[in-house]
């Protein structure tokens, strides 16, 4: 019973800091896009797949959260990006006061997009803010058709949904229609992207969406 009061604290500690780190980014003209999925759905090949499309003409920061290891932050070095890793060390998400740390010595005006990959996890980081302008959802053909159904809250507050691996769509039981209603049962008119990291398909869709992004953030 306690802990429902203990957890409500957390999390408006948590939407003051998030609140603060949205604060440094407007005033950076910072475009911020946190990703949320499961593990394994491809954030970290598209963000690879982003660099190859995006990186001599945009200045993209990424901040990395796993729960161990360095690996996706010397993924993403090696595609060209620069990147820092967050180890969470057991924490199923990521906080606006991890962000508000690692930003504080970061000359955010340096850049014109930072990408945050949050855990591997389609719970709890819907719940907590960071401070991004833009939240997206990424799922993949091999998790199942009825994930945004199980996991509404993950695509609730979500601005667009990207599905990833549409190249296996043909070895699999996945219906596209299904989970596409899934999603904006989830929420109305969510935009669905379908990308493959193994093809590049729908890659450039998917850039074309962060070229808006930071458009609007310089605005
Ligand atoms: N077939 C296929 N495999 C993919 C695709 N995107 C990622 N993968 C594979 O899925 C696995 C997990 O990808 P990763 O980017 O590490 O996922 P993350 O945990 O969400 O960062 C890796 O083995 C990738 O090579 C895709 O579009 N198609
Ligand atoms: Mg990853």
């Amino acid at each position: 019973m306690a802990d429902i009061p203990v957890r409500k604290s957390v999390r408006s500690r948590n939407d003051e800091i998030a609140a603060e780190n949205r604060g440094r980014f407007r005033e950076a003209g910072l475009c911020v896009v946190n990703m949320l999925s499961s593990p394994g759905s491809g954030k970290t090949s598209l963000l690879e797949r982003t660099a190859a499309h995006m990186k001599d003409r945009l200045r993209i920061l990424v901040i990395d959260g796993d729960v161990e290891t360095e690996r996706d932050a010397d993924r993403l070095r090696k595609a060209g990006l620069e990147a820092i890793q967050i180890q969470t060390h057991g924490s199923c998400h990521l906080s606006a006061a991890m962000i508000a740390e690692q930003i504080a010595t970061v000359d955010l005006s340096a850049y014109d997009l930072l990408l945050i990959e949050n855990i591997g996890n389609l719970v709890c980081p819907s719940n907590y803010d960071l401070g991004e302008a833009r939240r997206v959802v990424v799922a993949s053909t091999t998790e199942g058709d009825d994930k945004p159904i199980k996991y509404p809250e993950a695509y609730h507050t979500a601005d667009l949904c990207v599905l990833n691996k549409v190249d296996l769509l043909p070895y699999l039981p996945f219906d596209v229609a299904a989970f596409e209603a899934g999603a904006r049962r989830a929420k109305a008119g969510l935009p669905i992207l379908q990308t493959s990291c193994t093809t590049d398909s729908g890659v450039d869709a998917w850039c074309r969406w962060l070229d808006d992004q930071v458009r609007a953030a310089e605005a």
